[in-house]
Order: C-alpha cells, then sequence, then structure tokens
C-alpha cells in the first residue's frame, strides 16, 4: 500500500527510559533534532492513560508535519486520532488493523526473521519495523540481534520501505542504512541522551550521510 512516511529517523517513546508523562516533552525535543517519524511505546499505561498520552504528544507536535504512530493497538490509534499503528506479529492481525483504521492510516509490522517474511502483505501493511539489527537492553524479550548482514540479507526479500531497530546509536546508524534500511528506530539513542536534541540531530547527519552514499535519500 505505501502511504509515503518519512522513516529516516523514527524516535520511539517507551515507558522502560521516560515517564509517560515526559512523552510530548521527549517527542517535542526528538522532533526539534530532526526526529521524521514518532512511536509511543507503552506497555503499562491503561486505555484511558493512553489516549490521552497520544493526544497530549499530537497536540505537542501539531503543525509539524511528523506523524505519531501507537504501538499495538489499533483501537486506541483510532481513539487518540493518531496516524497510525505499528504491530507485532502477535497483535492484531493487518486486515483487521486497516479495517478499523481506514486506507489514510499508516500501519507498520515487525520482522524479526527470515521466518516471518511470509506475514508482510504489502496490500496491507505500509513499512517494515526490521531486527534488532544490533543487541539491545531496551527490550528484555526481543529476538536475537541480526546482526548488519543477516539483516540485509531479509531486507533483500522486503519489498516495502524497511526501518532498522535494536541498539541503533549515532556511532552504527550508518551501517543500518548502508545494510539497506530506509530509516532508524531508535528508544535510547534519544531517549537517554544527556540532549536528546543534540541526539537526534547526530543520528540524523550519519543517516543523511549514509543514505546519500548509498543513493537512498537525495
Ligand atoms: N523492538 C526491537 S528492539 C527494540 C524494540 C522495541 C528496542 C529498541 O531500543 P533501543 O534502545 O533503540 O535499542
Ligand atoms: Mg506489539
Amino acid at each position: 500500500m505505501s502511504r509515503r512516511v518519512d522513516l529516516r529517523l523514527y524516535v520511539v517513546l517507551d515507558e522502560a527510559t521516560t515517564p509517560p508523562a515526559a512523552f510530548a516533552d521527549l517527542a517535542e525535543a526528538a522532533v526539534a533534532g530532526g526526529a521524521t517519524t514518532i512511536q509511543l511505546r507503552d506497555k503499562r499505561s491503561g486505555a484511558r492513560s493512553l489516549i490521552a498520552l497520544a493526544q497530549a504528544v499530537r497536540t505537542r507536535l501539531h503543525g509539524r508535519n511528523v506523524p505519531v504512530i501507537v504501538n499495538d493497538r489499533a483501537d486506541l490509534a483510532l481513539a487518540a486520532g493518531a496516524d497510525g499503528v505499528h504491530l507485532g506479529q502477535d497483535d492484531l492481525p493487518a486486515a483487521f488493523a486497516r479495517a478499523i483504521l481506514g486506507q489514510d492510516a499508516i500501519i507498520g509490522l515487525s520482522v524479526t526473521s527470515e521466518a516471518e517474511i511470509g506475514t508482510v502483505d504489502p496490500a496491507l501493511v505500509d513499512h517494515v519495523g526490521l531486527g534488532p539489527i544490533f543487541p539491545t537492553d531496551t527490550k528484555p524479550d526481543a529476538a536475537p540481534a541480526l546482526g548488519p548482514e543477516r539483516f540485509a540479507a531479509i531486507r533483500r526479500l522486503l519489498a516495502l520501505p524497511v526501518v532498522a531497530i535494536g541498539g541503533i546509536d549515532h556511532a552504527n546508524a550508518a551501517q543500518a542504512i548502508r545494510a539497506g534500511a530506509d530509516g532508524v528506530a531508535v528508544v535510547s539513542a534519544v531517549a537517554r541522551a544527556a540532549d536528546p536534541i543534540a541526539a537526534a540531530r547526530a543520528l540524523m547527519v550519519e543517516i543523511e550521510r549514509a543514505g546519500r552514499e548509498s543513493g537512498r535519500h537525495r
């Protein structure tokens, strides 16, 4: 389907690293540093809190042209007026998320191995989150890190945009882009930084440089 989303720097706001009350501040800082997509990932807050959080982030980013995506829950994305949902392999199937959110919504799907490539239906899903590409401490139940070569091999089999996730920071973001990612998704590289604006900027410099070198980003 491929709704056009700028995936270059996809910043995930996660309650594992940031108190949800600080999500809107962090989103604003990330976007000030160049983040192109924002996701809310909160496995602990209840439905009503999550809707309020997503609305607060949307309000703070109003007019910035940066989509806000809710992790896991299409119903909450709809209720909050978010731009889309990011689904894991155990979440609601993409067909139902599409039925709930409609044709204009952005739907991403996580892929962690070759075995999951077949779950990606490009008629329903707009992009894939592929990883972890590098080891990560942020998601304790993450699949084993793919490493850049296996990442690249899986990426080549996916006929839609791919964002790399897992253990990415300014030092290895270019490696992810060279491995075929259209963008990188980060939690801790921005959330745990003393200066999140500067951290996002540093990532974007690397992403754009690697994108230019590999002919992917202009
Ligand atoms: N999915 C795969 S790895 C990961 C998620 C949500 C966590 C990424 O966090 P970090 O801090 O960027 O490694
Ligand atoms: Mg999920």
